[in-house]
């Protein structure tokens, strides 16, 4: 019999995780069927090659536990159960719920609470500021994740993008700081091998022996948290031995003279102590790092989560300007370069539509919100969250869940999947995934501006976020003009196409090459600072921020974006070390009940929540582990497959025990990530963790924090189910 052959049609596309690798895809579709996703070889910097979570992308759009219509709650809170019902039903809900509420409590009774599910400009973290804003809701500020590290740069450095990671490649002395490259941002690592094959030293600095710090020619534990008083202690030592750069530090800093006050208090035997990287080290590193030039610092997202993440960081971003090393192609650092993209985020989120004195509720404070602990007036009546899975990612965990029980809170949760969040929802509201949906990505680890046009057909009534808010704006009765735009309308309002990075590229031509490079110079020849040029007030590279001098300000960056720096607590315009909240030094009580110290960084296979209820993730990346090392593990009688239970006064989860001296005595690692209610215990790692901010941003403080370990009482495997076979050992 003849069978009739269609050809395979290949879609050009770009990945839509909150990573900073933002790879070009080429998506295969054969009879409207995804067949697969490849990654598009050109691609200077992604190079065709894709990761663990996604070179089986296809598979996850056909997914059978998808979300595939919207769906209202039949069973209690957080019994999962919901039946089908229509779009038409689903928005009548949500408008008649509403209104009694606006009526009842006005229209701060509402928040959104959304991160970055999805990455684009417009279906992404963005993209329902303007719905909200219009509405008159609470005004979520969203600091999940490099709020910290953001504002630190900016009062450093300004909105630049800094080093180019493609430049790499040119550096001979690297330092990866606080970052796990190997699993967080893959496709820049080949440009650190390349440095290294031409010669390059690779230093790592974590506290754990990572994938990452396993390849590199040296690795620095350091206590978590205590990463500012070793760029001071370097600084020390450059100052003291005087290997700065003084013709570019006259030129093109302000502060010097304070900072070396400043850094003269950090002494490499102070730091020391302070960190645990021992004084001749701290000697060697700075000594290496200001001589060996170009120098080049990656800067981990990491290095914020503690009490003075942001003032590391600050510390950190003033090393280049001091030895001068951003005079060189492939010298200097990089926090992210999204200041380089000339997104119009006002015309995005339309701040002008906030009513006068509407208040602002930090997300990492959800707990706190829905459980009346923070006092608020009007009470958070109803939650909408989209894009953002707060029961696993946001921390307070049992206080999160405790608020989302409320039966007088009316929670609508937009999603792929029924997560941990979801199934506290009262409706559900399906959304499409990326093969199925237009835009343009907003990318933080490259320069290249990336089109994600759709392949397939949504399935079911999946719709983008974006049509979504369409949904929601007329069902609310609004007429403005932004609500009838098109997908293209709005990308052509929502950046400058006039501006000098984008001299040369159109939707047009994006729509037929996929990707194109920003006009940012060429990786070989770009050294954006070697003659100052820094974005700040003053076009210096800051020192001593003038951000912070006049009147105090901090910058919790994904809101500012938008509305411009605000006024809040006084912040020291001199990077400094500040003990982390939870430690012998700064809290020896709590010490001695919790002696431990937990990180929980990314998982190798899993994107936050995002692909940990697949089994051939789960596989992959092997049940939630808890890596102690030996001295620990045998002063509490844990051995090799144990399962433990890793507590504290906030909450406590269970993983299965994996005994190494990848981790230092004193510290405990499990990786982010895993659903809890697919772990035993039904409770995650977030579940020790704090809502407690990081002193600039309003950052997460998820690794300042204290635990103790114990054997948990059910040593069986199978209780409760567990979330698939381990294979090999688990990812550190
Ligand atoms: N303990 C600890 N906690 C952490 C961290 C840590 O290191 N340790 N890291 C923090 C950091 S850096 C971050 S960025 C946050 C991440 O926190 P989140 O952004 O909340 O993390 P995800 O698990 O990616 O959740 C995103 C959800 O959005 C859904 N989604 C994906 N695409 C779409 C879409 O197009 N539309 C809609 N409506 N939904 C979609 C996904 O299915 C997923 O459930 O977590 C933070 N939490
Ligand atoms: N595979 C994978 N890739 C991802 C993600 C994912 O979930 N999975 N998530 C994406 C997101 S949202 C983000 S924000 C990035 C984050 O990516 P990274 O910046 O790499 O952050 P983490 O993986 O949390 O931690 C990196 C390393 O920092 C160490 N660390 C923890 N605390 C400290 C500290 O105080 N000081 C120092 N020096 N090191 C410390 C940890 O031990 C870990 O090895 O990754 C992105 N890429
Ligand atoms: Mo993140």
């Amino acid at each position: 019999m003849a069978v009739e052959l269609s050809e395979t049609r290949v879609v050009r596309g770009a990945c839509p995780q909150d990573c900073p690798d933002t790879c070009a895809f080429l998506y295969h579709v054969k009879d409207g069927k995804l067949v697969s996703v490849t990654g598009d070889p050109e691609h200077p910097m992604t190079r065709g090659g894709l990761c663990v979570k996604l070179n089986d992308f296809a598979d996850h759009h056909y997914n059978p536990d998808r979300l595939l219509y919207p769906m209202k709650r039949v069973g209690p809170k957080g019994s999962g159960r919901f039946a089908r019902i229509s779009w038409a039903e689903a928005l009548a809900e949500i408008k008649a719920r509403w209104t009694d509420i606006i009526a009842q409590h006005g229209t701060q009774a509402i928040m959104p609470h959304a991160y970055l599910g999805h990455q684009g400009t417009l279906n992404g973290l963005t993209c329902g500021d303007a719905f909200f804003n219009r509405l008159g809701s609470t005004v979520a500020e969203k600091t999940y994740c490099e709020s910290g590290s953001s504002t630190a740069w900016l009062m450093t450095v300004g909105p630049t993008g800094g080093l180019d990671l493609e430049s790499l490649a040119y550096a001979k002395y690297i330092i990866v700081w606080g970052m796990n490259m190997v699993s967080t941002n893959l496709h820049a690592w080949p440009f650190v091998l390349e440095a290294q094959k031409n010669g390059a030293k690779i230093v790592v600095i974590d506290p754990v022996a990572s994938r990452t710090a396993k390849q590199a020619d040296w690795h620095i534990r350091i206590r978590p948290g205590t990463d500012g008083a070793l760029a001071l202690g370097m600084m020390n030592v450059i100052i003291s031995e005087d290997l700065v750069d003084h013709d570019y530090v006259e030129k093109y800093t302000l502060g010097y003279d304070e900072l070396k006050l400043r850094a003269l208090e950090y002494p490499p035997e102070r730091v020391a102590q302070i960190t645990g990287v021992s004084a001749n080290d701290v000697r060697l590193l700075a000594r290496e790092y200001a001589t060996t030039q170009p120098s080049a610092i990656r800067q981990g997202v990491a290095l914020e989560r503690s009490r003075g993440g942001g003032q590391a960081i600050r510390a950190i971003t003033c090393l280049p300007a001091l030895v001068g090393a951003w005079r060189h192609v492939g010298g200097g650092a990089v926090e992210m370069p999204i200041w380089e993209f000339p997104t119009q985020f006002d015309k995005i989120c339309r701040p002008d539509w906030i009513p006068q004195g509407t208040r602002v509720v930090n997300e990492l404070d959800l707990g706190a919100a829905l459980t009346g602990e923070l006092k608020l007036d009007p009470p958070i009546m109803s939650l909408f969250v989209y894009n953002s899975n707060p029961v696993s990612q946001a921390p307070a965990q049992s206080k999160i869940i405790n608020g989302l029980l409320r039966d007088d809170l009316f929670t609508v949760v937009s999603e792929l999947f029924i997560t941990d969040t979801a199934r506290y929802a009262d409706l559900l509201l399906p959304a499409t995934m990326q093969a199925e949906q237009y835009d343009i990505m907003v990318t933080w680890g490259h320069l290249y501006l990336m089109l994600n046009q759709p392949a397939i057909a949504p399935p079911g009534e999946c719709v983008p976020n974006v049509e979504l808010f369409r949904r929601l704006a007329k069902t609310m009765g609004f007429t403005d003009r932004y609500w009838q735009l098109s997908d293209d309308e709005m990308l052509t309002q929502f950046y400058d196409w006039n501006s000098p990075a984008l001299e040369g590229i159109t939707l047009d031509k994006l729509k037929e090459k996929g990707y194109m490079r920003l006009n940012v110079g060429a990786p070989d020849k770009r050294a954006p600072h070697a003659e100052g040029n820094f974005k700040t007030p003053s076009g210096k590279c800051e020192f001593k921020a003038s951000a912070a001098a006049g009147g105090n300000f901090v910058v919790p960056v994904w809101r500012s974006m938008y509305e411009g720096m605000q006024p809040g607590e006084p912040v020291d315009p001199l990077p400094d070390y500040l003990e982390p909240y939870e430690s012998a030094a700064s809290n020896p009580e709590l010490a001695q009940r919790f002696p431990l110290n937990i990180v929980s960084p990314k998982p190798h296979a899993f994107l936050n929540t995002q692909y940990a209820n697949e089994e051939i993730k789960q596989r992959r990346q092997g049940e939630q582990a808890v890596v102690m090392h030996p001295d620990d593990a045998l002063a509490r009688n844990v051995e090799t497959g144990s399962y433990v239970r890793v507590f504290n006064d906030r909450g406590s989860f269970e993983g299965l025990v994996r005994i190494s001296d990848d981790v230092s005595p004193g510290l405990v690692m499990a990786n982010v990530g895993y659903w809890p209610s697919l772990n035993r215990g039904g409770t995650s790692v977030n579940a020790v963790n704090a809502d407690r901010h990081a002193t600039l941003g309003q950052a997460g403080s998820y690794s300042d924090t204290l635990v103790q370990v114990e054997l948990a009482r059910v040593q069986s495997a199978s209780v409760p189910a567990g979330i698939g076979e381990l294979v090999g050992a688990p990812d550190v």
